[in-house]
This record gives structure tokens, C-alpha cells and sequence, in this order.
């Protein structure tokens, strides 16, 4: 039996040990969902480049990190998370159009075919894993013995090496499917009117079957999206984080009592700051004291979700000059947190120097409250959430 659709390869020899009866299980369905999973997959990566870059950037681009556009981050990742939702369906699109093509017979019949197999699998299975991945992250739940990010950040690689492999290897069939078919050469009047017939039919459904995955793709995204895009927020069902939801209109990621802070120990806190010159340390009237400035600056969480706020409080650059502090040096800001992966957090010259790094007393015209990171919180302009710490204790020049 030649087999039409998604077996129709042009792989001699090959055939399906079942009949798949619905014509869309067919290459040119499975590459216009394609186009817009690779465009999807692409845009996940380069975010997640960006993102990885912010958080944890090597030596040499620390005096290089950029600190405009001030929403830069809030945009990468809001992007990031956006394009990941998108993947959910598009992928679940993907897999039910090329299923049939597990029951392929033989199932290897040459080198290059076992070395195809495999590769899709990979990228099926790493493409799976790292959705279900990032979902996980979105709602907190790290059912995983190992960090979240060094493996999400090492998959992105296989996963885009697997994608490029991939491309390649489907090369002919892709172009062959690029474009709606337009019949081959007539020989016969009414053969053509039937192929035609065929062939429209055929794309008409096509077309239908992509529509829906669309409208899948837009529901994910606008009942997500205001998580991000604030006039949206109406919108927003499935985000676990509302902007509107969290004291000071500001979510909150991780609140005092999840951290251990507690306002009783909070009756004698002091701001220690160490630097080239010496020590010193503020008390919260003596920080009230100092010239106080604005910034509206958002907070984006590495998870997906953002708000814009007022914050005002010192000037970070001010409290390190007088400390003193080598021109490009780095300072390193320590919360009073006692547990968790944030409480230390390192920055460098071109977030120190910009005027609107503050270290925050105030958000939205009050005093920060506790679950926001009372007395003194770090905010800095492109900056991802983790790295804006909160209930800082201790900021000390490297
Ligand atoms: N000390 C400390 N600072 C922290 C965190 C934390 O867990 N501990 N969470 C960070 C994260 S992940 C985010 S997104 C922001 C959230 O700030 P918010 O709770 O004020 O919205 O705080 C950051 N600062
Ligand atoms: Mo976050």
C-alpha cells in the first residue's frame, strides 16, 4: 500500500501498520503548524537567552548589562512566558497531526532513518519537558529534585539543536509543503477538476483545522497575558499571579511569613553598608532623612507576571559613594531572609550608577509593606524580580 499522508515522505518501502482515515495527518498540515512552532520555539529562546543573561551574567558583561529600556526585562519575559503558553497547543496541534507516523513498518529501515527517529524523538520529548517545565515554574511547584533553571536553560539547548537537526533532515518536505499545492499537469479535463476539487477540499480543511488551533492559541493568551499587559488584566483567569491581587496593588511573589521575617525582629534593623572607606550603619528615620527620589519602575517576575509602580526611597549610588566604592566596582546586598535562594543578591556598575536604582522605602505612595520587603527594598531599572531584593539588611562593595 502507498501510504498518502503523513507517511507520504517519499520514503520508499514505508508503510503504516494502520489506515489513519483523516487527511489532515498530512506533511503540509504538519508544516504550517511547524512554521509557527519553530517561530514560537525561537522566541522562547532568545527570551530565555536574555533572561539568563540578566540573572546570572558572566565576568565580562557584568560593567556591560544594559539598564534601559526600563521595561526592557518586563517585555523579554512577559514574551518568554506568553510564547510558552502558545507552545501548549500548537504542540498538542503538532502531535496529533504527524501520530500516525509512530506506526510506521518498518520502523528503521536504514541508518539515517534510525538517526531521524531518534532525533524526533528528542525533540518531542525535550520540547514536552521543557513546557510542562516552565508551567511548573509559573504555579511554583518544583516537584523536581534538581534546579529549575540550569536544566530548563541546558534543554533550551538541546531543544533548539534538536529543532535545527529537525529542519534540516524534513528540509525537501517542507518546501514541498510550503506553499498550497497546485495541481500537477493536466491530462485529462475532468481529472483535473477532480484533483482540484480534491485539493481544495482538502486545504479547505486545512485551513479550518489551523483556525482552531489559532483561537486555541488566542484564548491561552488572552485569558494569560494580563498578567503582563496590564489593560488586560480583566482578562486574566489562568495566571497565577493577578496584578491586582497583593497588597500595594503589586503582587507578591513570596510573602514575609514564607520567609521568615517577622516585624519583631525587624524593632532594631539597621541598613549596613561597607565599602573603601569604611562602614556604617542608617537607621530608617536617619535613611528617611536623606534626599528621597522617585522611580516608576516595574517588577517582572521571571515567572511571566509584571506591574508597573511608583517606588521612592535613597539613591543607591549616594549611600555607596559615601561608603566609598571603586569606579566599575560591584556591591553585593544581603536580606535578612536567613533561607532561600534570593537573599543574596550580586550587582554591577551600570545598575549601581544609574539614578534610578533606589534603595525603595516607599511603593505607591505608602510605606512599603512587610510582604513587599519593609523597611528597604532594592529596585533597579531591567531587572528581573529575583534580583529585586527585598528586607535588605546588608550591602557590602566587593
Ligand atoms: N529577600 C527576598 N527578596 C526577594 C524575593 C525573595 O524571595 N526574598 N523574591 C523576589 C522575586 S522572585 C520577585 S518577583 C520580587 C517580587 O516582589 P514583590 O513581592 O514586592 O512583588 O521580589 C524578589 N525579592
Ligand atoms: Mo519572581
Amino acid at each position: 500500500m502507498r501510504v498518502r499522508g503523513p507517511a507520504g515522505t517519499g520514503v520508499s518501502g514505508e508503510r503504516l501498520l494502520f489506515r489513519f482515515r483523516n487527511r489532515l495527518h498530512h506533511p503540509r498540515t504538519a508544516t504550517m503548524v511547524g512554521r509557527w512552532l519553530g517561530l514560537g520555539v525561537v522566541v522562547c529562546f532568545l527570551t530565555g537567552l536574555v533572561s539568563h543573561l540578566l540573572q546570572t551574567p558572566p565576568g565580562w558583561l557584568v560593567p556591560h548589562l544594559p539598564t534601559r529600556p526600563v521595561w526592557g526585562y518586563r517585555v523579554t519575559q512577559g514574551l518568554h512566558v506568553a510564547a510558552g503558553m502558545a507552545l501548549v497547543p500548537l504542540l498538542l496541534a503538532k502531535l496529533w497531526t504527524v501520530y500516525p507516523r509512530l506506526w510506521v513498518w518498518p520502523p528503521v529501515h536504514s541508518v539515517r532513518h534510525a538517526l531521524e527517529r531518534m532525533s524526533i524523538a528528542v525533540l518531542v520529548s525535550v520540547a514536552l519537558l521543557e513546557v510542562l517545565m516552565g508551567l511548573m515554574n509559573v504555579v511554583q511547584w518544583y516537584g523536581w529534585p534538581f534546579g529549575f533553571r540550569d536544566v530548563h536553560w541546558a534543554l533550551g539547548w538541546v531543544l533548539v539543536g534538536a529543532l535545527l537537526l529537525h529542519v534540516t533532515v524534513k528540509a525537501p518536505v517542507i518546501v514541498a509543503n510550503w506553499r498550497r499545492p497546485r495541481p500537477a499537469a493536466p491530462e485529462a479535463e475532468a481529472d483535473t477538476e477532480r484533483a482540484e476539487h480534491g485539493e481544495d477540499a482538502e486545504e479547505r480543511d486545512r485551513r479550518a483545522f489551523l483556525l482552531g488551533v489559532g483561537a486555541a492559541v488566542g484564548v491561552v493568551t488572552v485569558v494569560t497575558v494580563g498578567q503582563s499587559v496590564t489593560p488586560l488584566a480583566p482578562a486574566t483567569l489562568l495566571a497565577p499571579r493577578h496584578p491586582d491581587h497583593g497588597g500595594q496593588g503589586v503582587p507578591v511573589n513570596r510573602t514575609a511569613a514564607q520567609a521568615g521575617i517577622d516585624r519583631a525582629a525587624l524593632a532594631d534593623w539597621r541598613l549596613q553598608v561597607s565599602g573603601t572607606r569604611g562602614s556604617f550603619a542608617l537607621s530608617l528615620a536617619e535613611l528617611g532623612a536623606l534626599p528621597q527620589h522617585e522611580a516608576e519602575l516595574p517588577i517582572a517576575c521571571v515567572e511571566g507576571w509584571s506591574v508597573s509602580a511608583r517606588w521612592s526611597g535613597v539613591r543607591l549610588r549616594v549611600l555607596l559613594e559615601r561608603a566609598g566604592i571603586a569606579d566599575g566596582g560591584s556591591v553585593r546586598v544581603v536580606s535578612l531572609q536567613e533561607r532561600g535562594a534570593w537573599r543574596v543578591m550580586e550587582m554591577g556598575p551600570t545598575y549601581i550608577r544609574d539614578p534610578l536604582t533606589l534603595l525603595a522605602l516607599r511603593l505607591n505612595g505608602a510605606t512599603l509593606s512587610l510582604d513587599h520587603g519593609f523597611p528597604a527594598r532594592i529596585i533597579a531599572p531591567n531587572r528581573p524580580g529575583v534580583r529585586q531584593t527585598k528586607w535588605v539588611h546588608r550591602i557590602e562593595v566587593l
